[in-house]
């Protein structure tokens, strides 16, 4: 059976969990406590070098790493990810925006004020993070305020990636009363068939 590493916390592993999930896929999921270091040892190294969760072991023995490389892997032939040229490079788009304008900061400064044990230079920058957090957050408000999806008129991956921490931004010390329409798509997003929460495994 397909095999995904996880973290029940983790934003990340939770795009593949609920992709998944809603594509009816069965999975086994292992759990690896990352403050503990689970994802550091030679073992899972020697197959995910890069030491992080979300990773996936498909039925063949292929194994993937990076969540949103694995959730369009997966979306691939589905309603999830539009078969249209520029529909797909909407959906990448999304998808390279919320690793590099979106996560590093949101998720980071989450991770940061959920486990204030954990010793991190990137507290010495969090309110600058917290800006560019901001700032992303204003891009996805600009685009939701006169669309009810990332990209065409259906969810899609694109959905799901920004969702994800966007929905959780709130144990970081985001505050979403700014944003009404990022409110409402969080609001849509919910609502979609078999739609599970972060911390439902
Ligand atoms: N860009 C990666 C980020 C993955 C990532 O940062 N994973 C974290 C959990 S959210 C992790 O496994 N951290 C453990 C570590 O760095 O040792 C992705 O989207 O999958």
């Amino acid at each position: 059976m397909l095999r995904l590493y996880d973290y029940l916390p983790s934003g990340n592993g939770y795009k593949v969990r609920l992709l998944l999930t809603q594509l009816g896929i069965p999975f086994e999921r292992i759990e690896l406590d990352i403050l503990k270091g689970l994802t550091r040892t030679p073992e899972f190294l020697a197959k995910f070098p890069n030491g992080r969760i979300p990773a996936v072991e498909l039925e063949d023995s292929k194994l993937l790493f990076e969540s949103n490389a694995i959730i369009t892997y997966f979306a691939e032939g589905t309603p999830f990810l539009p078969d249209d040229k520029y529909n797909r490079a909407q959906v990448m788009q999304w998808l390279f925006f919320e690793q590099y304008s979106h996560e590093p900061y949101i998720a980071s400064v989450r991770f940061l004020v959920m486990y204030p044990q954990v010793s991190d230079d990137r507290r010495m920058i969090i309110d600058f993070m917290r800006r560019r957090g901001h700032d992303g957050l204003g891009v996805m408000e600009g685009h939701l305020k006169s669309h009810d999806w990332f990209v065409g008129q259906h969810y899609s991956i694109a959905d799901i990636a920004l969702y994800a921490y966007t929905n959780v931004a709130g144990d970081g010390g985001f505050d979403l009363s700014a944003y009404p329409s990022i409110r409402a798509w969080l609001e849509r997003v919910k609502s979609q068939p078999k739609h599970i929460p972060i911390t439902q495994g």
